[in-house]
């Protein structure tokens, strides 16, 4: 997508401070984080939102959640949980139409969210 700020990213067009990177999956740190640790996990392929996810094959799907759930061990923020959040929508927050899981981590998390 020639438009997408995330597309750009994955493409190298836009810096960012990548954390990990294989052929479906791009994770890197939030500009504007909300918490010490704040990632953005994000499929290679371009999906506007999860409500999208079945253009994603099951694979693609499995490395995404594999990623997060690795990534969280390796940075330790298992220890005292963290959160995953896909803002989906205008209502809910969504500002970049690329699916993204933020990734949050060393700090204390309320629920229910703002
Ligand atoms: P959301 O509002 O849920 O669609 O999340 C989009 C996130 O993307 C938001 O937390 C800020 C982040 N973001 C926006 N532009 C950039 C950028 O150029 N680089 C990086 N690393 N993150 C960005």
């Amino acid at each position: 997508m020639d438009d997408c700020l995330f597309c750009k990213i994955i493409s190298g067009d836009i810096k960012s401070d990548k954390i990990f990177e294989n052929e479906f999956v791009l994770v890197f740190r939030d500009i504007n984080p909300k918490a010490p640790v704040h990632l953005l996990v994000v499929p290679k392929k371009h999906i506007a939102s999860i409500m999208e996810i079945e253009k994603l094959g099951h694979g693609e799907i499995a490395e995404i959640m594999g990623s997060i759930s690795r990534i969280a061990k390796e940075l330790g923020l298992d220890k005292d949980g963290f959160r995953v959040v896909t803002n989906t929508g205008q209502g809910a927050g969504q500002s970049v139409a690329h699916l993204h899981f933020h990734v949050l981590g060393k700090r204390t998390f309320h629920w229910p969210p703002g």
